[in-house]
């Protein structure tokens, strides 16, 4: 990994724990002094919010996949320009909650948008770069949904049918099998407190020249 900057990401359907286990992501960085931003995707800026609220809002028309495809990329550019490449360039490391693997597993295999056209879409908004390691939290999304069921009213997105939440996990899987060096796949099923102790010990490993350990 490179020193100085560095880019982590961190994905999985609904209700894998993203939320829970970043904090445990934080937790572990903060007690190895390392200087970190959090951010999440859609979002992490003013304009990108305001993006986020369109896509997660219900509506009274329904959104195209393209418009739903368009709408996150323009947030990503906006989140990139205003704070990811800024924060990198200072020597921050980046903790983001979904990026664009998400884009892949949601709008890729879930609305059946062109591979092809979101690659594109990812070479013009990201250039080159990608994230240095992405934590998937990987999880039946039967329990995924009936966990977010139990924590009140589902979203735009989280509304979709059972079988949209399982080709987005099996695009996650894909890409954690097509690019093992970047992914870590995390068996979110366990008890909190076995996903907390397998991420952390995942992490000082995986991040053990990075943290000159
Ligand atoms: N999106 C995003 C796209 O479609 N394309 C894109 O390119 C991008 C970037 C918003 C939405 O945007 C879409 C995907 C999403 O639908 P989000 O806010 O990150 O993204 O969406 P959520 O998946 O809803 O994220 P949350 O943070 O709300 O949910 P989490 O993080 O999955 O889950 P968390 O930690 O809140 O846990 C859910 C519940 O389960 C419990 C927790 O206590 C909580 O109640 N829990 C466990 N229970 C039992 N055992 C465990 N091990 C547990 N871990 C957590």
């Amino acid at each position: 990994m490179r020193q100085g900057g560095l880019f982590i990401t961190v994905e999985g359907v609904e209700g894998a724990g993203k939320s829970t286990n970043v904090q445990v992501i934080e937790d572990f960085l903060s007690e190895k002094n390392v200087d970190y931003v959090l951010t999440r995707e859609p979002g992490g800026t003013l304009i990108s919010e305001k993006i986020r609220n369109l896509l997660l809002r219900h509506h009274e028309e329904d959104m195209e996949a393209i418009t739903e495809l368009l709408l996150i990329f323009a947030a990503r550019a906006q989140h990139l320009s205003t704070k990811i490449r800024p924060k990198l360039a200072e020597g921050k490391l980046v903790l983001c909650d979904r990026f664009t693997d998400a884009t892949y597993a949601y709008q890729g295999a879930g609305r059946r948008c062109d591979l092809k056209l979101i690659g594109q879409l990812e070479n013009l908004v990201q250039g080159s770069l990608r994230p240095d390691l992405t934590v998937i939290l990987d999880l039946d999304p039967h329990i995924g949904l009936e966990r977010v069921r139990q924590r009140g009213q589902l979203d735009r997105i989280e509304s979709q049918q059972l079988e949209f939440f399982q080709r987005v996990r099996g695009a996650y899987l894909d890409i954690a099998s097509r690019e093992r060096d970047r992914c870590l796949v995390i068996d979110s099923s366990q008890t909190r407190e076995n996903v907390k102790n397998t991420l952390r010990n995942a992490l000082q490993e995986r991040m053990k020249d990075y943290l000159n350990e």
